[in-house]
């Protein structure tokens, strides 16, 4: 009995020693709520969430919504704000419908960062408008990853002809900026159109529709921006589905490996990852450093790796390609 109890007396101090929050008896819970949960983006946002949870001691809750949408994600988040997490990481759906509901989140004590997306302008703890309250954004540069996708969309057409941009719907602070980004860049190409976009409500099969219906108004279309990953994927299916690969060039936002397939059998000529675990790694981080009484910047740029055939296999690159 003796010896049993110093086993258990050992194990226990061993796991004090463990990790900061054990000693003084504190666990964190941080939740995240992803824009929606079966989205490979989201899925590798949470595998880095995980990863600095467990560094830290502290618990992570993933809830969202199945779709992209913020009918639904609006309910998901009072239920999470009713589990009194010690923080919460949201990828807003929407830049002004999640203002008040988050504010009943900050209201109630709780901190709010907003991961991948941002809510107001996103320029946050300003004192400016009444959407600044978040303490951080930490994402991707949205408005530099669109003008990247013009930069390789331009060369990879020649420079000259007609596309367009797959988008999901207006007010999605994400793919409102890369749409943006993507325009303004356009604008030093003086012989590529950019047309009307098309956009698909976050929906693969509605864009390869939109991608055909473009193309029978436009014989001469030459590529296409898919602005997330469901319009890329949707994108790319519907030029094969038009019988137009090859002659349509399909720049993706995001890397699922579906994307990959398709860049390896020629479909999509690039794809500019995002870093959903370094996302969802410096969310948790940032969340606990406050937590345990750091100050945290309030914004973080995460990276990108650009993808095409010639570094796809590069384990170096590789490595971005999302979770499913
Ligand atoms: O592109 C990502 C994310 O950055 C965006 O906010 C919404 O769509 C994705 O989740 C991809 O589906």
């Amino acid at each position: 009995i003796t010896a049993l109890a110093a086993l258990a007396v050992g194990v226990s101090v061993l796991a004090g020693a463990g990790s900061a929050q054990a000693q003084d008896g504190k666990k964190f819970t941080i939740a995240l709520i992803p824009g929606l949960t079966t989205d490979a983006f989201y899925i590798t946002m949470r595998k880095g969430a995980e990863a600095a949870a467990k560094a830290v001691g502290a618990e992570l809750v993933f809830q969202g919504a199945p779709d992209f949408n913020p009918v639904l994600q609006v309910p998901v988040l009072d239920a999470v704000i009713a589990r009194k997490p010690d923080a919460i990481l949201i990828a807003p759906t929407d830049k002004t419908q999640l203002v008040q509901p988050l504010k009943k989140a900050a209201e109630a004590g709780i901190p709010v960062i907003t991961v991948d997306t941002f809510i107001g302008d996103g320029v946050y703890q300003t004192g400016k408008g009444d959407a600044d309250f978040p303490l951080s954004y930490i994402a991707s540069d949205n408005v530099l990853g669109g003008r990247m996708a013009a930069r390789a969309l331009a060369k990879a057409v020649g420079e000259k002809g007609k596309v367009y941009v797959s988008n999901v719907k207006p007010g999605i602070s994400t793919t409102d900026q890369r749409e943006q980004g993507f325009k303004e860049e356009m604008k030093n190409y003086p012989n590529i159109t950019v047309l009307e976009t098309q956009f698909n409500d976050n929906d693969a099969n509605k864009a390869a529709s939109q991608l055909q219906s473009v193309v029978a108004r436009n014989s001469d279309l030459v590529g296409v921006f898919g602005a997330n990953l469901f319009s890329a994927l949707g994108a790319a299916n519907g030029v094969q589905q038009a019988g137009q690969s090859g002659k349509v060039k399909v720049v993706a936002f995001d890397a699922p490996t579906s994307i990959v397939d398709n860049i390896k059998n020629g479909l999509v000529d690039i794809a500019i990852a995002q870093h959903p675990a370094e996302i969802g790694y410096y969310g948790v981080m940032s969340a606990y450093a406050h937590l345990t009484g750091q100050s945290i910047p309030t914004a973080i740029g995460t990276g990108f790796t650009v993808m095409d055939k010639s570094n796809i296999d590069n384990p170096d690159i590789a490595k971005f390609v999302y979770s499913d």
